[in-house]
This record gives C-alpha cells, structure tokens and sequence, in this order.
C-alpha cells in the first residue's frame, strides 16, 4: 500500500519536471516560474489547534501530505520548505520570491518555538519552492486563531 503510493507521487514527480522544464524553455524574459505543486497535496498546522489558548512561548508544528519537505536550494520534484505568517492579512504574491515578512524555515525544519505578546493571532503556513516561490497552485494550510495568554 504505502510502495504503491510512493510509486504514484514518484511518477507525478516526473510528469511535473517535464511540465517545468517546458515552462522555463519557453520563457525568454529570465521571469521565474513557480513550481508546480502536487494535485491534493496540504499543508496543516498540527498544533497549536484553532481556537487554542497557548502561553507566550509556545511550539508551532507543520504538518504536509502529499508533498515533501526539503531545504531551500535543493531542486527536488514534489518539495518545499514550509513558510509561517504570524497575523498575516493577505497570502504571499503567486509566482515571486518570499520576502522576510514570512518566517521561512529553509533548513526543512517541521516545527518551531516562537513568542507572541498577549492576545489574539493568527497562524498560517505557505510551501514555497527551492527558490522561496510559493507553489503553483498554491499550498496554503487553514488560517488558525489562537490566544496567547
Ligand atoms: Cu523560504
């Protein structure tokens, strides 16, 4: 079963290469592309939950399916490195670099302690290719609520 499944994201891995490559061969104007995610692919905050009360210091931990997790500036089909937007209003620009308003984990870290005042935030998780380029179509977790008290 879990062979099986390998063996499917391993064939989209290499359909999606070609689709890339066809991409960046047809472009003349040095724009980047985006790389293109896996179908159904997700990524999650596994905790803290939504709706979550957590103290000043507390641990975020990613979840994703369906992808896999690598450090910026390693060109492997089917990966990113996760991205957390802590109080965000708006998702990262498609097609374009991540800035430093993301916190970005390009070591392929899968959790993270961080601290926040006393209040309401929100927490958010985006995949971004080798390059920081959010993935075509995007993988963007839920938005969740916490309140750290
Ligand atoms: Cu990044």
């Amino acid at each position: 079963m879990k062979l099986k499944k390998l063996a499917i994201i391993a064939l989209t891995s290499f359909a999606s290469v070609g689709f890339s490559t066809a991409g960046i061969a047809g472009d003349g104007h040095g724009h980047h592309h985006a790389t293109k995610s896996l179908e159904g692919a997700q990524a999650y905050i596994i905790s803290p939950k939504d709706g979550e009360t957590v103290p000043e210091t507390f641990t975020v931990k990613f979840g994703l399916k369906g992808m896999g997790v690598a450090p910026a500036g390693v060109n492997k089909p089917g990966t990113g490195h996760h991205h957390l937007l802590i109080n965000s209003k708006s998702l990262p620009k498609p097609g374009v670099p991540m800035g430093n308003d993301v916190k970005h984990f390009g070591g392929g870290q899968t959790e993270t302690t961080i601290t926040l005042p006393k209040g309401e935030h929100t927490l958010q998780l985006v995949l971004g290719d080798m390059l920081h380029i959010p993935h075509d179509p995007m993988i963007v977790s839920k938005k969740i609520k916490i309140t750290v008290k």
